[in-house]
């Protein structure tokens, strides 16, 4: 028999109590990125004017996990959505949650529209090297020689292109004096909250964040705890976990 816990002490209140068990697979990484980022909520006593937006992908089983106002949206269309909600309702904090396919391949354009535009939102990109929710094939993130459903034998650069690198991308298509540009991952979870805090905070400001999360993928990858955390140290190796712009005064 599956025992459960009545009452979760660690949840936060930007968490939505009543969702029940996560959807997420066991050792998922979004479960992670998404408490940290209702704990942050929590922080800076944002939950009322927070609204949240989640993709097509493994992303959308987030569609009740917080408790603030959601929104579920077309595959890559969060970006849109979320911005036309800040537009319409100035003072919100829009938070547009997606994963690497949905961000860096059908939702590319908006992300770098979003960006060079400076729209006025959180974008919150989980990283996990390939498409969660289909079963697991390449996507633009996928890395040199990594194996995938659609590259069974490791992705062969010289056939595919490079992997995008997100954070590189959207950094430089910013105005510096009003965007906050990071990559994190979910190896660690008090550096994810902090960055959760300059990012939101920066939102508050008026500016645009974008925080790519380095997320792991236990169910696609196949792999056991020590395989995962593996994976997850050669992903922060390939991929720089660090501020690439911060504007002035963000703490
Ligand atoms: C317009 C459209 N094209 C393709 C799909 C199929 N599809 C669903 S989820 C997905 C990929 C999800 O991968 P990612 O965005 O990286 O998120 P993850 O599941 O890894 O969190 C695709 C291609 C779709 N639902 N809609
Ligand atoms: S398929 Fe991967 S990304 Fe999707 S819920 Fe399972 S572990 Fe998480």
């Amino acid at each position: 028999m599956i025992q459960t816990l009545d009452v979760n002490p660690d949840l936060a209140k930007a968490q939505n109590a009543e969702a029940g068990a996560s959807k997420f697979c066991p050792g998922c990484g979004h479960g992670m990125i998404l408490k940290t980022l209702a704990h942050t909520l929590d922080d800076l006593e944002l939950q009322e004017k927070a609204v949240f937006g989640c993709d097509i992908g493994c992303s959308l089983l987030s569609w009740n996990y917080m408790n603030v106002d959601s929104v579920q949206t077309h595959h890559g269309r969060t970006t849109p959505v979320i911005y036309g909600v800040t537009r319409a309702n100035p003072g919100t904090i829009g938070i547009a949650y997606m994963g690497d396919g949905g961000g860096l391949a059908i939702g590319s354009q908006h992300l770098v529209n979003a960006a060079v535009r400076g729209e006025n939102m959180l974008i919150v990109l989980a990283n996990n090297t390939n498409y969660g929710m289909t079963g697991g094939q390449m996507a633009p993130t996928t890395m040199p020689g990594q194996k995938t459903e659609t590259t069974p034998y490791g992705r062969d650069c010289e056939v595919t292109g490079k992997p995008a690198k997100g954070a590189e991308m959207v950094a430089s298509i910013v105005d510096p004096n009003k965007a906050y540009v990071a990559r994190a991952s979910v190896s660690n979870l008090r550096s994810l909250r902090k960055t959760f805090t300059k990012a939101l905070k920066n939102v508050e400001k008026g500016g645009f964040s974008f925080v790519e999360v380095l997320s792991i993928c236990p169910l696609n990858w196949i792999t056991n705890n020590e395989g995962t955390w593996d994976r997850l140290k050669t992903m922060e190796e390939f991929f720089d976990v660090k501020e690439f712009v911060q504007r002035e005064g963000l703490e």
